[in-house]
């Protein structure tokens, strides 16, 4: 056995069973130890693509994904998987290959220091140097990756290394460990506030889609009877939800489930992680913030909580749920808000304009996807829209990234979404910006034979940066561009595409590319005019409006 076979055992011993990756020389031997075990390499045309299918594997199964690059240049392309895994908390181990460390045959060619680069991007970045190290480094790697809070990942395997004799080391079996619920005194105090409250409302934050948290989440919420928004990515995480609902922050502040926020005096955060965008702003006579998390709160000018509940999040919610049922007269008093707040929300989701609008997208996507279906977006302008009106009834069915918030991780979410639940619907979502950004695996997705529908919303702009350009008063300029024609560009692929040419073309054009399956390209174009008028126009009116009601 030699250092690779070793290394591929011990990721066989961690229940690893894909590796993304692009191998390079550096590779070989761990390549040909991957050849002869159980583990499936699946090649993508660029790294980042394989670190975005690794990062989504983490977050979906809540078990590192692997990825798999060479040296220097194909590490690199891992520096923006690895950020959007440790901003998101996606476990995730990412191996690269290096030159030989005991002797150099090639001087200092393609040779950059990669550990240095992936510190800040890493829970932790570790050169291999002995293939006896091998067990331990990667049981230590799989155990940080998945521990709370969770992230990537980084070993790197030099050639050298590979290539020795390694003897048949022990590896070191994993173990189940359960994390330590909340003190008893912690969950009196956390109690005695919710018991108090007049107008109690909880949040779910991205910690409270972690996968193995969705039972638990929604058994709170339906013993306690409080109504709850969320986060962008806490989207989903309460299934059913019981008519408890109040919407999603997608902006941080003036948007319509802001009524219910700013008329909060407690709001209990579960698993909110600050690298979201806002999703309200703490100030100094705001409502009583209660903190529940796997790990204390990060204390920000935006978010200092006044008490917490630290500990394992399910088992502790299953005991506070306990010291409040039936206690809670106040439960709903929010309730009340929580129809006009939808009702804006829904407004002209059915309009037949042409192109399209993106209430409409959201509403005609809805449409389509059964309960269970899983949409990954892109990161643009839609993303807004999604988040805010896209209704979702089961965990992580809307996967997107409100953390690095990258532009380029919608479509290898998606073919890992498909990959993992090929029994399933799943869309990713992208505008003519980000889909061009990784488009090239399309050609992974129908190599793999998934079945999986992209859409892609033609603005021809960076619509994102040209409505906020618009919106801060700049003139237009410098964010629009030409598109491929992207039926013909799904054609070269070897795969369907159509393009959406009505209003009313869309549900049944994303109904019939599900229906034939493999992969299938639908383009549709947007019309963002929407943007100023419902985002900025309507809330200021809005806004306005409340001022003058006592
Ligand atoms: C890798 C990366 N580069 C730049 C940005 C900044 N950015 C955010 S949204 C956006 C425009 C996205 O354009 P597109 O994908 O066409 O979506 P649209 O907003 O037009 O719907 C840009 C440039 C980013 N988030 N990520
Ligand atoms: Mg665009």
């Amino acid at each position: 056995m030699n250092g690779a076979e070793l290394l591929v055992a011990a990721l066989e011993n961690e229940g690893v069973k894909r590796i993304f990756g692009l191998p390079g020389e550096e590779n070989l031997a761990m390549v040909e130890a991957l050849r002869r075990s159980s583990i499936k390499l699946v090649v993508t045309r660029h790294e980042q693509g394989a670190a975005f299918m690794a990062a989504t594997h983490g977050r979906l199964t809540g078990t590192p994904g692997v990825c798999l690059t060479t040296l220097g240049p194909g590490a690199l392309n891992l520096a923006t998987g690895a950020a959007h895994a440790l901003l998101g908390a996606m476990p995730m181990v990412m191996i690269t290959g290096q030159k030989g460390v005991l002797s150099r045959k090639q001087a200092r060619f393609q040779v950059v220091d990669v550990i240095s680069t992936m510190t800040p991007l890493t829970k932790m970045a570790r050169q291999i140097v002995s293939p006896t190290t091998i067990p331990a480094l990667v049981r230590e790697a799989f155990r940080i990756a998945q521990q709370e809070r969770p992230g990537p990942v980084h070993l790197e395997l030099p050639e050298d290394i590979a290539a020795e004799p390694a003897g048949e080391p022990r590896l070191i079996q994993p173990h189940p460990i359960e994390v330590p619920v909340a003190q008893p005194a912690a969950l009196d105090r956390a109690a005695a506030l919710i018991l108090k409250a007049e107008r109690p409302l909880i949040m779910l934050g991205a910690a409270a889609s972690r996968p193995c948290l969705a039972g638990a989440l929604s058994d709170f919420v339906k013993r306690v009877r409080i109504p709850f928004f969320n986060t962008q990515m806490g989207k989903g995480s309460v299934s059913g939800g019981a008519g408890l609902y109040m919407g999603t922050a997608a902006l941080s502040e003036r948007d319509y489930v802001h009524d219910a926020i700013d008329h909060a005096d407690l709001i209990i955060t579960i698993g909110h992680d600050t690298v979201e965008k806002p999703p309200f702003i703490m100030g100094p006579n705001g409502p009583t913030v209660l903190h529940v998390g796997y790990l204390p709160a990060t204390v920000e000018e935006v978010y200092f909580p006044h008490a917490e509940l630290i500990g394992d999040v399910g088992p502790s919610l299953t005991l506070l749920a306990q010291r409040l049922e039936g206690k809670l007269p106040n439960a709903g008093a929010l309730v009340p808000l929580r129809e006009e707040i939808l009702a804006h929300i829904a407004a002209r989701a059915d309009e037949s304009r042409y192109p399209l609008t993106p209430q409409r997208i959201v509403h005609d996507v809805r449409q389509v996807m059964p309960e269970d279906g899983i949409v990954c977006l892109d990161n643009g302008m839609y993303k807004v829209w999604f988040a805010r009106n896209y209704r979702t009834r089961v965990a992580n069915t809307l996967l997107l990234d409100n953390a690095l918030a990258t532009m380029g991780a919608g479509l290898p979410s998606a073919m890992t979404a498909a990959m993992l639940h090929p029994d399933r619907r799943v869309l990713a979502v992208c505008g003519d910006g980000g889909f061009m950004m990784n488009s090239q695996e399309l050609e992974t997705a129908s190599r793999l034979a998934l079945n999986l529908v992209v859409l892609v919303l033609q603005d021809n702009a960076f619509g994102m940066i040209r409505w906020k350009q618009a919106a801060d008063g700049f003139p237009d300029f410098g964010m629009t561009f030409g598109n491929p024609d992207f039926v013909k560009y799904a054609h070269a692929y070897h795969m369907k595409g159509s393009r959406v040419d009505s209003a009313d073309g869309l549900a049944p054009a994303l109904d019939a590319a599900f229906a034939v399956g493999g992969v299938h390209v639908v383009s549709v174009p947007v019309d963002y005019a929407e943007n100023s008028l419902v985002l900025i126009d309507e809330l200021q009116a809005h806004a306005a409006e409340r001022t003058r009601q006592p």
